[in-house]
Parts: C-alpha cells; sequence; structure tokens
C-alpha cells in the first residue's frame, strides 16, 4: 500500500519535466530550456554525446574534473562560444542559443585537448542531417507482462 503513496510525486515530477511551454520564440537570451553538466578532464568530456530535442537557450555547465585547466567551446551552424579558463575544479557556464536543428562541437579549445579526446557532439532535434552518427538507442516497447 505504502508504495503507492511513493510512486505518486514521482510520476508528477515527470508529468512536470515533459510537456510545460510550447514557446518558439527564437529570441536571443531567451529562457534557459536546460542545464547540461558537462565534465571535462585529460582527455575526454562526460558526456560525450549529447542530444536535446528542440532548438532554444541552453546553459552548458562545464567542470573540469581533471588536473589541467580546460575550457569548453561548443561550435556548429553559425554558432561559436566558449567559456574562459577553468581551473581544475572550477565551473564555468556558457549559455548559447542553438537556433537550428543539427550538430554542434562541443571541445576544449586549449592546446591540443580536442584532438586528444577533450571532445564530443551536442545534437540538436532528430538529427536528421546526413553523416551524422545517431545513437539507436530504440528500445523495445513490449511490456513484460506478456
Ligand atoms: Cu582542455
Amino acid at each position: 500500500m505504502r508504495r503507492l503513496f511513493v510512486l505518486l510525486p514521482l510520476s508528477l515530477l515527470l508529468a512536470a519535466c515533459g510537456g510545460t511551454s510550447s514557446t518558439s520564440s527564437s529570441s536571443a537570451g531567451g529562457p534557459v530550456l536546460q542545464t547540461i553538466q558537462i565534465s571535462e578532464k585529460e582527455y575526454s568530456l562526460t558526456p560525450s554525446k549529447i542530444t536535446v530535442a528542440k532548438t532554444g537557450t541552453y546553459e552548458l555547465k562545464a567542470t573540469n574534473d581533471g588536473t589541467n585547466t580546460h575550457a569548453l567551446e561548443i561550435e556548429g551552424n553559425g554558432v561559436e562560444e566558449k567559456t574562459g579558463d577553468v581551473a581544475p575544479g572550477s565551473t564555468a557556464t556558457l549559455r548559447v542559443n542553438l537556433s537550428r536543428d543539427g550538430s554542434y562541437e562541443i571541445y576544449c579549445p586549449i592546446d591540443e585537448h580536442r584532438g586528444q579526446g577533450t571532445a564530443g557532439t551536442l545534437a540538436v532535434g532528430n538529427g536528421s542531417s546526413s553523416g551524422g552518427m545517431t545513437t539507436g538507442e530504440t528500445t523495445t516497447s513490449g511490456s513484460l507482462g506478456y
């Protein structure tokens, strides 16, 4: 019995996250749709593949979990923004307006860190652009009950 009362607030939370506003104004500096946490270290980004459903303003929160100074840059579809240097243990927030569907490169612009692996992609929309690596995580919808 008690379990029912535990589950209820959870489902309410999920519903709140799901479909709230459907504002599609493309004005810069709109409300932040989502803050995306990214961990940087030598030499990787975590997560390295990020997908968001729709265009809009996002905040990339880059935490330097490594031992060297890093930074975070996003580039693609006319966007090029980056943080300043992020010291080990520090966090920098980059607010970007991703107004077009497609794939954006995210990487550390310092030295050769990008080539060494501190890089990833942020995809907006359904990845309809060619050549992209679409994450085919289609889960079968058959229920266990059968
Ligand atoms: Cu770096």
